[in-house]
C-alpha cells in the first residue's frame, strides 16, 4: 500500500525590509509555478514568509510594528497566491505575522501571533497554528549584533483558544504544523505524534549567529537537521522544514531546507541560500513501519513515568 504526496520545500532567500508584499508574492508564485511543473501537490513556504524577519529590530512605534502584520488571510496582497494555487490545484503552508483585533476568548484584546496556515488544493484554509515556543527576548538588548524580539512582538496563544499542536486530516493524511524554534523541542513532535501525525510542516528563520551562545554558530546547520531528523524518526513521521535564508539585511541565516522521511533520513534538500524548490514524493504509509514497531506508543510508552514533563517547567536538580 502506498499513499503518495508530492511535497515541495519552497525555500526563500532573504527579503529586504523595503521589499513590498507584492514583490514577495511574485517570488512565492514563481516557486509555485516550478512546483506545478514538477507535479507537486503541497508547497511549504517558510516562517514569516511575507516580510523580512522584523524581530531583529527594536521598534517602539506600534504602527511601524503592525505594518509587518496581516489583518486578514487571504488579504489584499495574498489573494493572488490563493487564487493561483487553487487554479493549479496545489495546497500550501504559509507563515506570516497575524494581527487579531478584539480576539475572542482573549478579553477582547488585540493579539499578535507568529502564525502558519495549511491551505488545501481548493484554496480553503484547513488548519491554523500559532507559534508556541517564542524564542529570544522582550527588551532591547543593544549589546547584540541584532535583536531577536519575538517575545516582545508576539503573543503565546492560550491553550484552548486555537493554542496547541494540532493535527488535521488533509491531503489524504494526518498533517501537523509548527514553526521554527518549535522544531527544537521534542514535545512539539510528540504531542502531534500522539495524534498520529504523518507529516509535520514547518518554516524557519534561523540566524547563523546566536548572540548569547556564539560557540553554537558553527553547529547551527547540524542542530537544524538533528532536531528535525530526531522528531521524524521518534514519531514515525515525515518532516518538511523550510528556511528563509541567506543574507537578509546584513544578517546571515541558515538554509538547509529538507524533506525528512519517517526513518529520519533526508530525502531531498536545498543546496543554495536563495529561492529554491526541493521536491520529494512521500509515501505517507511509510510512517506505519515505525508507528507499529519501535514507536508503537500504545504498546511501549510509559506515561506514568513522564509526569514531570507537564508538572515542571525548569530543571530542578535533586538535593
Ligand atoms: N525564528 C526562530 O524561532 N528562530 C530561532 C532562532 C534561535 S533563538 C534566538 C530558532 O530556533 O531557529
Amino acid at each position: 500500500m502506498a499513499r503518495w504526496l508530492t511535497v515541495g520545500a519552497a525555500q526563500l532567500g532573504g527579503i529586504a525590509r523595503a521589499e513590498t508584499r507584492a514583490q514577495v508574492v511574485d517570488r512565492l508564485l514563481a516557486l509555485l509555478h516550478q512546483a506545478h511543473a514538477m507535479g507537486v501537490e503541497l508547497v511549504v513556504y517558510p516562517e514569516l514568509a511575507l516580510t523580512t524577519f522584523f524581530p531583529r529590530w527594536f521598534m517602539t512605534d506600534q504602527a511601524e510594528i503592525d505594518a509587518f502584520f496581516e489583518r486578514t488571510m487571504p488579504g489584499p496582497a495574498t489573494q493572488r497566491l490563493f487564487d493561483e494555487a487553487a487554479r493549479l490545484k496545489i495546497g500550501f503552508c504559509l507563515g506570516y505575522a497575524e494581527l487579531v483585533a478584539d480576539a475572542e476568548g482573549e478579553g477582547g484584546r488585540t493579539r499578535r501571533y507568529n502564525t502558519a496556515i495549511l491551505v488545501d488544493r481548493a484554496g480553503t484554509i484547513v488548519g491554523r497554528y500559532r507559534k508556541i515556543h517564542l524564542p529570544g527576548h522582550a527588551e532591547h538588548e543593544p549589546w547584540r549584533r541584532f535583536q531577536h524580539l519575538e517575545k516582545r512582538y508576539f503573543d503565546v496563544p492560550e491553550p484552548g483558544n486555537e493554542g496547541g499542536f494540532k493535527v488535521w486530516r488533509a491531503f489524504d493524511g494526518l498533517l501537523g504544523l509548527c514553526i521554527c524554534n518549535d522544531r527544537r523541542w521534542p514535545e512539539t513532535y510528540r504531542v502531534m505524534g500522539l495524534q498520529g501525525v504523518e507529516m509535520v510542516l514547518l518554516g524557519y528563520n534561523t540566524p547563523v549567529h546566536n548572540p548569547p551562545a556564539p560557540e553554537h554558530d558553527t553547529l547551527s546547520l547540524f542542530h537544524n537537521h538533528l532536531s528535525m531528523q530526531a522528531g521524524a524518526y521518534q514519531n514515525g513521521t515525515w518532516v518538511v522544514g523550510v528556511a528563509k535564508c541567506g543574507i537578509e539585511e546584513g544578517c546571515e541565516m541558515i538554509g538547509g531546507s529538507a524533506i525528512i522521511a519517517p526513518s529520519g533520513e533526508i530525502v531531498a534538500q536545498c543546496a543554495t541560500q536563495g529561492d529554491e524548490l526541493a521536491v520529494a514524493r512521500c509515501d505517507l504509509d511509510r510512517c506505519a513501519s515505525y508507528k507499529t514497531t519501535t514507536f508503537n506508543f500504545a504498546v511501549h510508552r510509559q506515561p506514568q513515568h513522564y509526569t514531570l514533563i507537564t508538572d515542571r517547567k525548569g530543571a530542578v536538580p535533586p538535593d
